[in-house]
């Protein structure tokens, strides 16, 4: 196995994370958790070296083949159990339509994966998010998890089911595949629904668009902050990298979605159905 040098991938210059004591690695911290708050998003521009992004694209679109394919309209919600009547914001479904490569598709020595396992990326993190503990995701399908996206596919508005995402767009499409939402529109005590179904509606009220390129991480607060990708237009691939963290040691990801994954992932298909 090739000797994977972390600074050939994150470009530590910029982003001194195994220095967290170190100014710059400070500075960063505050200015990210300054975004964060008011913005619900802080994006480290030119995180991974545009080398190693051009191998962790060529390497997920090879396992394109072998990806998982969603493809549902789905709710924006989490079910919460109760009947909500229709017209309501949580019975809208959406669009959700993209190619996920899982996490034990993509190999050990990947860049991507050297970057999601690198500590001082996890502890830097924590620091950043406030919490006293903080745990790489154990999930054997999602911990670290590509989305790419063609002609015509498209996350649909939704609020993520966990505190926070980290995403790293890998390649750009041509047109669309625009990563849009609005931030802080519900909170822990107020569900702000009107000002959802206003969003569903079109009337486009705080929708803001975050202008990524390739090779930045972004942070994302996507729990409080109804998001989207909008449809990927061209024949290029919108491929973001996404990494998953808790709080808690040891999680997994809720069956449901994972077993639909399984449904429609090639080879798999024969087990889902035992
Ligand atoms: O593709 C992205 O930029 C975001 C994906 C996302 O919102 C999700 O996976 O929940
Ligand atoms: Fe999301």
């Amino acid at each position: 196995m090739a000797v994977v040098h972390i600074a050939d991938i994150v470009d530590l210059d910029r982003y001194p994370l195994h220095s967290p004591d170190s100014q710059r690695c400070q500075a960063l911290l505050r200015n990210g958790r300054e975004c964060l708050r008011e913005e619900s998003l802080f994006v480290l521009p030119g995180f991974i070296r545009p080398g190693a992004v051009g191998r962790m694209a060529v390497e997920l679109e090879e396992r394109l083949p072998w990806a998982a394919r969603y493809e549902a309209m789905a709710g924006s919600y989490l079910p919460d159990g109760a009947e909500w009547p229709p017209g309501h914001p949580r019975t809208a479904t959406h669009l959700f339509r993209y190619h996920q490569v899982l996490n034990y598709q993509i190999p050990n020595d990947s860049p991507l994966r050297s970057v999601y396992v690198w500590e001082p990326l996890r502890e830097f993190l924590r620091q950043l998010m406030g919490y006293d503990t903080f745990h790489r995701s154990e999930c054997p399908h999602l911990a670290l998890t590509a989305k790419l996206a063609g002609e015509g596919d498209t996350d649909g508005w939704h609020f993520d089911g966990n505190d926070v995402v980290f995403s790293v767009l890998l390649q750009a499409p041509e047109d669309g595949g625009e990563f849009e939402y609005v931030p802080g529109v519900r909170s822990e005590r107020e569900e702000n629904y009107d000002a959802v179904a206003g969003v569903f509606a079109g009337e486009g009220e705080g929708v803001r668009r975050a202008r990524l390129c390739v090779g930045d991480l972004n942070v994302f607060q996507g729990n409080h902050t109804l998001h989207r990708v909008s449809p990927v237009r061209g024949g290029r691939r919108r491929i973001v990298g996404l990494f998953s963290y808790d709080r808690l040691p040891g999680t997994n990801f809720g069956e449901p979605y994972i077993s639909r994954l399984r449904r429609d992932t090639p080879g798999v298909t024969a087990l889902a159905n035992t």
